[in-house]
This record gives C-alpha cells, structure tokens and sequence, in this order.
C-alpha cells in the first residue's frame, strides 16, 4: 500500500518535519510513502505533481501546499476515485483537511506580549499569497485590535530566514518605534534575531520576539524562542489515520478537523 505526498519545499523545516511524521506514521502502519516535491507553489506545478503520483497507483494523497478554495477543487476532480487529504487550505471548506488553529495561535502570541505591556507590535508575515500566512495576518490583526492596538509596521517575508533577516533590518531603518515583532514563522523569526544582534538592539530587553511553528531547532535559538508550537507529530500521525479511513471508505463525507496549539514560552519574550 502506497500514500502519496505533494509537499511544499523540503528544504523549509516545517513542511519537512511534516514530511518525516507522516513517514513514521505510514510505516508503523506498513504503507509506503512517495514524495513528489514542488519547489514554488503553483496550481499547474501542483497538478503536475499529482498527476505524477497517480501514474504510480498510489491508494490515497496528501497534500501540503498552499491551495486557494477554486485549486482544492481542481485537484480534488483530478483524483477522481483516490481519496485526498489537504494540509494547507481554508478550514471553512466542505473537503478533507486538517489544519492548525490559527486564531488561537495568533490570539496566544499577541496576549502574550500585550500583558508584558507591549503596546508597539510590528509583525512580520509569510507570503500573502499562502493560505496560512494569511490567517496568521488576519488572526494577529483581529488580536491586536480586540486589546484597540494597531500593528505598527507590517512586513512580509517568503517564511526563510534570510528574508526574515532581510525584512527586520528593513524594518529597524525605517525607525519605526517597536518593543515586540511577531513573525510568522520561526524560521524568519531566525533571521530576525540576527538583525537585531548586528542592530545592537537586545532580546528581550529592548525588542521581545514571538515565533511560529516550534520546529526542532527553535529551542536551540540565541535566545532560545518563545514560538508557538504546532505538532507536527501529531499533524502526521492524524493526517495518516485519516487518509486511511478514507481510503477504507471512500464515501466519507469532506470533515475539516483543526488541531490545536499552545504557546512555548522561552526566552526571546519580556
Ligand atoms: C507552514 C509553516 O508554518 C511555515 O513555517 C512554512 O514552512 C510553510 O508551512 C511552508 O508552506 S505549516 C503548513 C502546514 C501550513
């Protein structure tokens, strides 16, 4: 038996932790898994990769990348008969996901901050054209306003490092007056640290920094960060299960199932 994967690029830590659960998962329960990698998410690199995949036999399909509610559609008809799991779409869709609870997540980090008395928050954000980087956006803004605060200055990053060392050092020669950065993932939130260390600005002392994602290495970080965690061990495991149940019973109806998160508090917050 055979489980499909379209992921987004590997070479991100998420989507490859992501990658390596559901490959613990799958082989625990004695399913092979073939991954067909895309390296910029688009629709017809996406298509592409499907088609791929069902040209080998696989019996179901997971796919992990930023897909708009018109492209589900698109790649749910090319399946057909085999069952399709998606990781990265709206949780308001009538289809198979499992996705992560962003307004809780956001609502954790900006409350976080807010009762440290934080008051100018910039917020740096992933690529807008991503489905999840857009409800990070949406949920940190609908935070800040339930607390009347505005965010001071938004930037936005492609979720690598280096723009998100690129984009903080933008940010700090605007001038702009900030105590707190939100960043969208911990990757960019990496990238961050650096620019304020060469900025000379200390953390947590002078700018306090909230990641996102809890991958592997953020505890590792100087300082260590405070992220928000979502599992991507359980994220794969349940995305295993669920796509075998549904290549058990094919008719299942579409269920959106949303994980939850928590706040890990290290030492990148005061
Ligand atoms: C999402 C990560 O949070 C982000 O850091 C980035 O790696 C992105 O994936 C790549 O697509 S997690 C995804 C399941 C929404």
């Amino acid at each position: 038996h055979t489980i499909g994967l379209v992921t987004s690029n590997l070479s991100l830590h998420a989507p490859s932790q992501i990658a390596a659960a559901i490959k613990s998962q799958a082989s625990k329960l004695h399913f092979n898994v073939v991954i067909s990698m895309i390296e910029q998410p688009d629709l017809s690199a996406c298509k592409g990769a499907v088609n791929s995949l069902l040209s080998q036999r696989v019996d179901g399909l997971i796919v992990n990348i930023p897909l708009e509610d018109d492209q589900v559609r698109a790649i749910t008809e090319m399946c057909g008969n085999v069952p399709v799991l998606f990781l990265d779409v709206s949780p308001d869709l009538n289809t198979h996901s499992i996705t992560f609870d962003a307004t809780t997540g956001t609502q954790l980090a900006v409350t976080h901050l807010v009762q440290r008395g934080h008051q100018h928050i910039a917020l740096l954000s992933g690529p807008l054209t991503s489905v999840s980087a857009r409800l990070r956006q949406e949920g940190w803004q609908q935070a800040l306003a339930q607390h009347h605060l505005k965010a001071v200055v938004q930037l936005q990053g492609d979720w690598s490092s280096i723009s998100g060392y690129l984009q903080t050092l933008a940010l700090i020669s605007t001038g702009a007056k900030f105590t707190a950065l939100l960043v969208a993932n911990d990757q960019m939130a990496l990238g961050a640290l650096r620019a304020l260390n060469e900025s000379g600005l200390s953390v947590p002392g002078q700018v306090s920094v909230v990641g996102y994602d809890d991958t592997e290495d953020s505890a590792c970080f100087i300082p260590p960060l405070t992220t928000i965690k979502q599992d991507f061990k359980a994220l794969g495991n349940t995305s295993v299960d669920q796509l075998i149940a549904q290549i058990h019973a094919p008719a299942l109806p579409g269920h959106a199932t949303i994980l939850p998160v928590t706040l890990i508090e290290r030492k990148t917050t005061a």
